[in-house]
C-alpha cells in the first residue's frame, strides 16, 4: 500500500510532538501580533504567547466559536495580507453570515497534501481513475478532494454532484476506480443504476470515499454490497479546511487525523476542560498550519473520541472515531448544513404562518433525505379553502428554497396543533435509519 507522506504520517510520535509545539508557538505569536481579534481574547484571559511551552499549555488559549467567525467576517480574521489570498471557500450552509475559509499558495499545497494522504488511505495510486461526485463551487468538497486528486497523480474526473445517468455513464466508459461523493449519493446512484440497467459488478470501482454528513457501519456494509467497492470515511470541516482533516485506512477502524497540521482535542462541551485519551466528547481543532484563517481551538461541535494504536497500516497519527452526533441541533440535508433557527426566521417573515414548526427527516426509496416541515398556520388564515392553503404552502415553500437552497414538503396544519414544549423544544425528528 502506498503512502503519500511516510516521514509525516509514520513520524515518531515524539518527533512529530517537537514540530506541533514549534508550530504552534509560531502561530500564537503571529495571531497575537497581527489579528486584534485574537490579541483582545488573549489578553481576556491573561494569556502570552511565551505562555506556551508545551503541547498541553494549548489548554490556556480560549476556545473559537463559529459564531466569532461568522462575527469577524470576511476578512477579520486573516492572517496575512489580501493579496497573499488565492482561494476562498464558505461553509455549505447557504444563506446567513457564512463562515470564511481564505487559502494562500502554502494552503492550497498543504490542502492538497493532505487529501492526496486520504486518497493514499483508500488504497488510491496514480494509476487510478477518480470521480469526484462532491459539490464543486464554494463547498470545500469537490475542489478539495479535486486537488487531492491532481497531486496524487490520478486522473480526475470532475462529475461534480447531481445528473446522476451521465454520472453512471462517465462511470462505464472511463472505467473510473475510485468514487467520491456523500454516502447518501452513493446509495441513490446504485438506486438509478439499477433502474437504467447498469451492474455494479461490471464496473471498475474498487474504493469510495465517503463524507461530508453522517453514516454508519450498516449504511457502509449496504454501500459496499450494492456498489461492489470498498468504502472508507473521510472527515473534514470549511473552518478548518474542508475535506481532509482525516479519514479512514484500509484498517477501517478510526480515522487517521493529519495531525501534523490540525491538531485536535477533546474537551467536555459543558466546562471547556480538555479529556484525557479515549473518554467522548467535543472535537476542537488548531490549524498549526494554516496561513490565511488560521484558527486557534474551533469548537467543531462535533462529538467523537480520540486514540492511538498500533495501526497495521503503519501511520501513527492519532485517530478519531466516526463520528457520534452534534452538540448542537445542526442537521446535513443532502450535504447542506441547516440550523432550525434559519428555517425560524423564514417562518417569522411570513404573516399566514407561526413559528411553531416540526421538520420530520426521512430518507424515502432514493436514500436522498426527504424533509417535510410541518407549520401551524395563523388562526386568522385559516381556512377550509384549498386554494388558499395551497397559496400558502406555495410562498414557504418558495422562500425555505430560496433561504437555504433546499427544497422541503411542507405541510400545514391546524393551530396548536403541534406539541408545545416547557424546555428546549424538540424541533427535528430524524427518522433516517443512518
Ligand atoms: O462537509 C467538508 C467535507 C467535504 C468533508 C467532503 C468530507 C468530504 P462543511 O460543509 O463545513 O464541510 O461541513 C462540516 O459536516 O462539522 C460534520 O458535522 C459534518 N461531516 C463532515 N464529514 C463528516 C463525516 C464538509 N465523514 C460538517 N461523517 C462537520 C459525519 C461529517 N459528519
Amino acid at each position: 500500500m502506498l503512502i503519500w507522506n511516510s516521514k509525516a504520517e509514520c513520524d515518531n510520535r515524539d518527533d512529530r510532538k517537537v514540530q506541533q509545539l514549534y508550530n504552534l508557538k509560531k502561530l500564537v505569536r503571529h495571531v497575537y501580533e497581527t489579528i486584534p481579534f485574537y490579541k483582545t481574547k488573549f489578553d481576556e484571559v491573561g494569556v502570552k504567547p511565551d505562555d506556551i511551552q508545551s503541547m498541553a499549555d494549548i489548554a490556556k488559549l480560549p476556545f473559537t466559536s463559529k459564531d466569532e467567525l461568522r462575527e469577524t467576517y470576511p476578512y477579520g480574521l486573516l492572517a496575512v495580507d489580501e493579496k497573499e489570498i488565492v482561494e476562498i471557500h464558505t461553509s455549505s450552509g447557504t444563506t446567513g453570515t457564512p463562515v470564511l475559509a481564505a487559502y494562500t499558495e502554502a494552503d492550497m499545497d498543504m490542502w492538497s497534501e493532505v487529501t492526496a494522504r486520504c486518497l493514499c488511505m483508500a488504497g488510491g495510486t496514480p494509476d487510478d481513475v477518480v470521480q469526484n461526485a462532491y459539490g464543486y463551487g464554494m463547498f470545500t468538497g469537490g475542489l478539495g478532494v479535486h486537488y487531492g486528486s491532481h497531486k496524487l497523480g490520478c486522473n480526475t474526473i470532475p462529475a461534480a454532484s447531481g445528473n446522476t445517468k451521465r454520472q453512471l455513464l462517465l462511470m462505464r466508459d472511463f472505467k473510473s476506480t475510485i468514487l467520491t461523493c456523500t454516502p447518501s449519493y452513493s446509495l441513490y446512484m446504485a438506486e438509478v443504476a439499477r433502474e437504467i440497467g447498469i451492474d455494479f459488478k461490471e464496473l471498475s470501482l474498487k474504493a469510495g470515499i465517503f463524507g461530508a454528513e453522517p453514516w454508519s457501519d450498516n449504511m457502509r456494509k449496504e454501500i459496499e454490497q450494492k456498489l461492489n467497492l470498498k468504502a472508507f470515511d473521510i472527515y473534514g470541516l470549511t473552518e478548518i479546511v474542508g475535506p481532509g482533516v482525516s479519514a479512514e485506512c484500509e484498517a477501517h477502524n478510526g480515522l487517521h487525523v493529519n495531525e501534523d497540521h490540525f491538531y485536535p482535542e477533546i474537551i467536555n462541551p459543558d466546562t471547556g476542560e480538555v479529556l484525557p485519551e479515549g473518554e467522548k466528547g467535543e472535537l476542537v481543532f488548531t490549524t498549526i498550519t494554516r496561513e490565511g484563517t488560521p484558527i486557534i481551538r474551533y469548537r467543531t461541535r462535533d462529538i467523537t473520541w480520540l486514540w492511538h494504536d498500533e495501526c497495521p497500516c503503519g501511520r501513527t497519527t492519532v485517530k478519531m472515531h466516526r463520528l457520534l452526533g452534534r452538540t448542537d441541533d445542526m442537521m446535513i440535508l443532502r450535504g447542506v448544513n441547516i440550523f432550525p433557527s434559519q428555517i425560524e426566521n423564514v417562518l417569522m417573515r411570513i404573516e399566514e404562518t407561526e413559528p411553531h414548526y416540526q421538520i420530520v427527516i426521512d430518507r424515502g426509496d432514493s436514500h436522498l433525505d426527504e424533509v417535510e416541515l410541518q407549520v401551524e398556520v395563523e388562526p386568522s388564515f385559516f381556512t377550509d379553502e384549498t386554494k388558499s392553503l395551497e397559496r400558502i404552502k406555495n410562498k414557504i415553500s418558495a422562500e425555505i428554497k430560496q433561504e437555504l437552497g433546499i427544497s422541503m414538503m411542507i405541510k400545514l396544519v391546524e393551530p396548536k396543533s403541534i406539541a408545545r414544549s416547557e424546555g428546549k423544544a424538540k424541533r427535528v425528528m430524524d427518522k433516517r435509519k443512518l
